[in-house]
């Protein structure tokens, strides 16, 4: 995918708790359906084998709906199934190294928990960021508090779209409000919802409210 201009409102991050296969991918069938704006493969654990093959066959779910595709961590998946993009964090390769590899047109996302750190990424050829966690969360991730203060911080000191993250279910997307980011980023809000229509349904509707 060439364009970077894609939505980020509602993006969608995975996580495989004990899901078979079949249905982890009917899960993301139906938040793509419903209306999320940008999924992205998260695997920490898995072969590079078997995070190869759930890309091919989550991509044929997300192509199926035109929501882009961004691959966490790892850039030869996200080459390998020509994905939109790559996710990094502070222990994956440098940006600029990423920027290299993947070429110009894919979409290159960052975590980042400060200002200095977004105003360096930006530089070197992030084009979006990930901002938290906002909120406390169970979902197993080496991460730490990130206040909204510096949220905000963030966004008034970059030019590319900023994404919180953390904690960030239905009831509290409006807590963010004037904060100028561009989207929410949702693992257990979504991945662990009972009816996932409905909880991508709803939050579109907070989400429409706040940006
Ligand atoms: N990065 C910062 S917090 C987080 C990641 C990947 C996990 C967010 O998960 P949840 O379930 O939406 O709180």
């Amino acid at each position: 995918m060439a364009n970077k201009s894609i939505d980020y409102s509602l993006y969608l991050i995975t996580n495989r708790y004990d899901y078979s296969d079949e249905q982890f991918l009917k899960i993301v069938f139906e938040a793509c359906e419903s209306g999320v704006t940008v999924v992205q493969l998260r695997e920490k654990t898995v072969t590079t084998k078997r995070y190869f093959d759930l890309a091919v066959a989550i991509k044929k779910v997300t192509d199926k709906f035109n929501v882009p595709l961004i691959i966490d961590d790892r850039v030869d998946i996200c080459l390998a199934v020509n994905a939109a993009g790559v996710h990094i964090g502070d222990n994956e390769l440098p940006i600029k190294i990423v920027r290299q590899m993947i070429g110009k047109d894919k979409i290159l996302g960052v975590s980042v928990k400060d200002v200095q750190r977004a105003k360096e990424a930006e530089a070197q050829g992030a084009n979006y960021f990930g901002v938290g966690a906002i909120y406390p969360t169970k979902t197993k991730v080496i991460t730490k508090h990130t206040t909204i203060a510096t949220l905000q911080d963030i966004v008034n000191n970059v030019a590319i779209p900023v994404n919180a993250i953390g904690g960030i279910k239905e009831n509290n997307i409006l807590s963010l409000k004037n904060t100028g980011i561009s989207g929410i980023c949702m693992v257990s809000e979504m991945m662990q919802a009972k009816n996932v229509s409905m909880k991508v349904t709803n939050c579109l509707k907070s989400v429409e409210q706040l940006l």
